[in-house]
């Protein structure tokens, strides 16, 4: 009895079917955003920052994995909630931290990077109207060689 029953065959190929069509969707998750999970690319705990007064700018941070072989380049982002988004770094200038602007950043093969305060982060400029705790915001992370990813993300 080594041949498995027609029914238990077409169980298991609908099992598999189950397996596969599963993927591309958004895992269940326990974080509040709603981000990319993939085979490749994973966007966890993304967060935007309120927006101060007289509410030119604001931030957004998140932890950005990439189980794939090849390093992930981050080349730009968006959102249609302010005219201009940067990819920004810290460094050390005559003792003094200062934010500037970079062409990309870089999620190495089989690693990862966290945008928060004080490290890389994502800059906005010329906000549509304050950035205001509980709005949600949608961005668009631009990769060199990667389709773009839309991050839902809350700010708080
Ligand atoms: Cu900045």
């Amino acid at each position: 009895m080594s041949t498995l029953t027609p029914k238990l065959k077409y169980l298991m190929s609908s099992l598999l079917l189950m397996a596969c069509s599963n993927d591309p969707a958004p895992s269940v998750d326990s974080s509040d955003s709603q981000a990319p999970h993939s085979d490749v690319l994973e966007i966890d705990d993304a967060r935007a920052r309120v927006s101060r007064p007289p509410h030119a700018n604001s931030a957004a941070f998140m932890t950005i994995e990439n189980h794939g072989d090849q390093d992930l380049v981050i080349v730009g982002v968006k959102t249609n909630r302010s005219k201009i988004g940067e990819l920004h770094t810290m460094l050390n200038q005559d003792g003094k931290m200062k934010m500037r602007r970079v062409e990309r950043l870089v999620v190495p093969s089989k690693s990862e990077i966290e945008l928060k305060p004080g490290a890389d982060h994502l800059m906005f400029f010329e906000l549509d109207k304050a950035w205001r705790k509980g709005d949600e915001i949608e961005l668009t992370l631009l990769f060199a060689e990667y389709p773009e990813q839309t991050v839902k993300l809350e700010v708080e």
